[in-house]
């Protein structure tokens, strides 16, 4: 298929910027004003109409047609239509494995499978550090699915482009799936540090090169996915970890800066960094230090406690429960008071004079058992609560 990257100002004018107001600093949290609000996997299982399409076509197939991965990321856009203020192009983080020369199945009711994962340093050095990865080449049906949903959008809310950190794709490409210990993970890092340093470097340097490609193509907003942030200790985190997110956006700016500036330049958008877990005050901390213009939370601190500890130019994103939206309506209300309201709440603290923006999501991606009605009561409860100057 024929792509090119097409000229950013050939898309329709964006028409709710709310989102990148909050994540570029220059919209705080203003009390009575509802803050940017998105659920993180909103297009998915969860939805009748995504399922609908998955009937029909596998995974991997609606993730490279761009005429599906554009209609499903829509879906949660037109379903809560004025209720959300974000879309997240329809991918996978393992599309970026399989661009690095890995086969990656998806098998129904297991989820992401390597028929033949890296195995040990000499195997990952023949069929990874070895390898040149063209990733335009490999990734353009994402790009093509990007610049094709910015039209189809009309401005109606920014799109964000996305892929995951490093150390969570090491996982998969060492584990060959999901993992509840990721031990093999761990062993090969703590046995062979100088291998899994440079499979990691190699991995964030295909990264950033599809996220800046992302931003050609139409990306609003990058979001980095470090799932895995929590199963090392606080020196493996610091060791083989943040080193890796923080190179990202360095990548990010250094590519799309060396991008010639005619017929025009690509500037480079708000970046947010979801290291799920890493909620220690340093890990925190460090994070709001890396270079990410946001911080996701996870949902197991309290925004107060997620304030403290990071810097005021940094916006912070989450933190509800995914699990609330199992547990019916008296338990969404009470955990959207908990966030805005509750006495370590984010507007709260804004209303103590606390700094710092707030983009409103669940700690986690959305579970496929939800009762979208839930979803849309989540959305509605947060607009009600957010309106109110003052707790009542
Ligand atoms: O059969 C199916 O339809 C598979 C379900 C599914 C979906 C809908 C998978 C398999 N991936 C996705 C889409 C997806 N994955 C998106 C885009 C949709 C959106 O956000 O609206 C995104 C951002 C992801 C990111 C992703 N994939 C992560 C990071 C975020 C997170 O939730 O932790 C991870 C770890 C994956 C791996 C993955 N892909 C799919 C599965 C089942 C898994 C394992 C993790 C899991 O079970 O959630």
């Amino acid at each position: 298929t024929d792509y090119s990257f097409p000229s950013l100002d050939s898309f329709p004018t964006l028409r709710n910027d709310a989102l990148l107001r909050s994540a570029q600093g220059t919209q705080p949290l203003a009390l009575g004003t509802p803050p940017p609000i998105w659920i993180m996997r909103q297009a998915g299982r969860y939805l009748p109409e995504f399922q609908q399409v998955r009937r029909d076509h596998s995974f991997f197939t609606v993730c490279r047609t761009p005429k599906l991965a554009c209609e499903v990321t829509l879906q949660p856009i037109r379903r809560f239509d004025g209720l959300l203020d974000a879309s997240i192009i329809f991918s996978d983080i393992l599309v970026v494995p399989q661009a690095m020369g890995l086969e990656v199945q998806m098998l129904g009711g297991v989820g992401p499978h390597f028929p033949s994962p890296l195995v040990d340093p000499q195997d990952a050095q023949r069929r990874v550090l070895d390898r040149d990865v063209d990733v335009f080449a490999e990734l353009k049906y994402v790009y093509a699915a990007i610049t094709e949903t910015r039209h189809k959008l009309d401005g109606k809310v920014p799109l964000i482009g996305f892929c995951a950190g490093p150390w969570t794709l090491f996982g998969y490409m060492v584990e060959g799936g999901g993992s509840r210990t990721w031990e093999k993970a761990k062993a090969w890092a703590y046995k062979n540090p100088d291998s899994a340093h440079a499979v990691l470097d190699k991995i964030a340097r295909v990264s950033a090169q599809y996220l800046a490609h992302q931003v050609q193509a139409g990306a609003q907003l990058l979001q980095v996915f470090d799932t895995n942030a929590d199963c090392l200790t606080p020196h493996g985190f610091d060791t083989f970890i943040l080193p890796y997110l923080r190179l990202l956006p360095t990548l990010v700016r250094e590519h799309l800066a060396a991008l010639p500036s005619s017929p025009s330049s690509v500037p480079c958008p708000p970046m947010t960094v979801f290291a799920k877990g890493a909620t220690s005050p340093a890990q925190l901390s460090s994070l709001s230090q890396s270079g990410y213009e946001t911080v996701g939370l996870d949902w197991t601190v309290s925004p107060r406690f997620a304030r403290t500890h990071t810097s005021s130019r940094v916006a912070l994103q989450g933190n509800v429960d995914p699990s609330v939206l199992l547990g019916g309506s008296p338990a969404i209300k009470a955990e959207v008071r908990r966030v805005t309201w509750g006495p370590d709440g984010f507007l709260t603290c804004a209303a103590e004079g606390v700094k710092g923006g707030w983009i409103v999501n669940l700690g986690h991606g959305i579970t496929p058992g939800v009762d979208p009605e839930d979803a849309r009561y989540f959305l509605e409860r947060v607009r009600r609560e957010c309106a109110k100057k003052g707790v009542d």
